[in-house]
């Protein structure tokens, strides 16, 4: 190479480099960011979430028999087929990867919040209420909350059970960030970090934070966020209907490599019906839906 070519060369390589730097300093605010970026990625929303205090005015309450409760949930170890996380089950490759911008909103219904996603610290949701349904207890408190969105398609998913002579209960909806860190601390203490992960989000990775998820027993509170939970008609009508009314079994069995929890046929997750339709038919998790890379050993 004469030294003349090597001048153009070396100076083309430089020009690469610093169009490829100014491409990253780019990247949109709220763009989803994999793994390999940023082990924990935060929902970044335009809005800044007045909040709804009146969800905070009796934290004294109990908060206690809420979900995964033990760490004998252990029966529920699923054989799926976890190694292909963004195909769809007939094997037909599903590429859409659902909207970014939603995935990443933390006031959209359809956030998508795990081990790699968490909330902003300042996150609350702004638009709590108490939705007219059967709770496993009376007063009204914190954990009887939801976001109005969600609670209506509760209430209607609730008749739409009754309707078929299963009588459910909430058990745990809407976890301030404070109620949340109590409790996984609580499960830390009792059954060690490690195990503990396995089925409580570390504060700002749970979807309770949200106000968009529920935990769900039949009306008379047996086996509330338990294992057993899973071999209850209502479990099966749940499983059968829930993404008729917008929610989806958020932890399912088989899943847990890319979810990265135990089974829990308990916990709903309200997305909107277009969404849990799709995920529905799929047999998919919010994870793949989205194309995500699964969050397993985190
Ligand atoms: N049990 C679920 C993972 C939570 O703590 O949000
Ligand atoms: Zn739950």
């Amino acid at each position: 190479m004469n030294s003349k070519k090597g001048v153009v060369t070396a100076a083309m390589a430089l020009l690469l480099t610093a169009v490829l730097i100014a491409g990253c300093g780019k990247q949109a605010a709220n763009a989803p960011q994999t793994p390999a970026e940023n082990s924990t990625n935060t929902a970044v929303g335009a809005n800044n979430g007045a909040g709804n205090n009146a969800a905070n005015d009796t934290s004294t309450a109990d908060d206690q028999a809420t979900e995964g409760n033990n760490a004998t949930n252990d029966g529920s170890t699923g054989n799926g087929d976890s190694s292909d996380s963004t195909q769809a089950p007939d094997g037909s490759s599903d590429s859409s990867g659902g909207d970014r911008a939603a995935m990443s909103d933390p006031y959209s219904v359809a956030v998508l919040i795990n081990k790699q996603f968490a909330l902003p610290d300042d996150y609350e949701p702004k638009d709590l209420v108490y939705p007219d349904v059967r709770f496993t207890f009376k007063e009204k408190i914190e954990k009887r909350m939801m976001r109005k969105e969600a609670a209506k398609a509760l209430e209607e998913l609730f008749a739409g059970a009754e309707k078929d002579g299963i009588y459910l209960a909430g058990v745990s909806a809407y976890r301030s960030h404070k109620t949340q860190t109590a409790l996984f601390n609580r499960y830390v203490e009792k059954d060690g970090e490690e195990v503990a992960k396995t089925y409580s989000a570390v504060p700002g990775h749970s979807e309770h934070e949200t106000g968009l998820a529920i935990d769900v027993s039949g009306s008379d509170g047996k086996c509330a966020a338990e294992s057993c939970f899973g071999d209850t008609k209502e479990a099966a009508w749940l499983a059968d209907h829930a993404t008729e009314y917008g929610f989806i079994i958020r932890y399912p069995e088989g899943k847990e490599d890319i979810t990265g929890y135990k089974y829990e046929p308990w916990h709903l997750r309200y997305v909107g019906k277009e969404i849990a339709a799709d995920i529905g038919k799929r047999g998919i998790t919010l994870e793949e839906y989205y194309d995500a890379i699964p969050v397993s050993g985190q």
